[in-house]
């Protein structure tokens, strides 16, 4: 984690195929100081990464803790803890990214009306309805909290060439060891 100072905390974000992303995580018992630090330094990344969601599953966090702002100007913070779905309606089709899956945009159905209750920054309970893309980055953060990525909805064929892109990415990016073995030759 990068801290700067006591401002922003940037947390590193997992990349497919990382395993940890496959996590199932855990319910919040108690909302306090360490969560509301912890949900800040959530948007501080997501709004530097930048995106419009991000999961805690994300940030190797095992808590259910989502932090989401789709407004045009960036002032609309939505935080939800231990959020779950009660109703879902309507089935739209959006092109989705996801920033542990950089670089690749395709199109996944989804309900497009969604009606969810979660626990604020100060543990109070809360009921939304929201639709269009609030509904999407709703599912899709959710989906994160149960291991979950948007490219387990298409066809195994593109999530294999996604991994392998990305696999010799983080190949071509990791830091290299000292010494002539690992020199890289184009
Ligand atoms: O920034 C993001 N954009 C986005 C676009 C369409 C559907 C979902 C998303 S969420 C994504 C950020 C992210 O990865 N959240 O988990
Ligand atoms: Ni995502």
């Amino acid at each position: 984690m990068i801290r700067d100072g006591n401002h922003m905390a940037i947390l590193e974000i997992l990349h497919f195929p990382d395993p940890r992303l496959r996590n199932v995580a855990h319910s919040v018992e108690t909302v306090g100081d360490d969560t509301r630090q912890f949900l800040d330094d959530m948007l501080d990344t997501m709004y530097t990464a930048p995106g419009i969601g991000l999961a805690a599953t994300q940030v190797n966090d095992p808590r259910r803790i989502v932090v989401i702002d789709v407004s045009d100007a960036k002032d609309q913070p939505l935080c939800l803890i231990n959020p779950e779905i009660l109703e879902l309606d309507g089935v739209e089709e959006m092109e989705e990214g996801c920033l542990s899956v950089p670089g690749f945009f395709e199109k996944v159905k989804r309900a497009d009306r969604v009606r969810v209750r979660a626990l604020d920054r100060n543990g109070e309970a809360f009921e939304m309805q929201v639709e269009g893309l609030l509904a999407v980055c709703i599912q899709h953060e959710i989906d994160h909290l149960d291991g979950k990525l948007f490219v387990d909805y298409l066809s195994q064929l593109k999530r294999t060439r996604i991994r392998n892109k990305l696999e010799k990415e983080q190949r071509q990016n990791a830091p290299a060891a000292s010494g002539e073995a690992s020199q890289r030759v184009i």
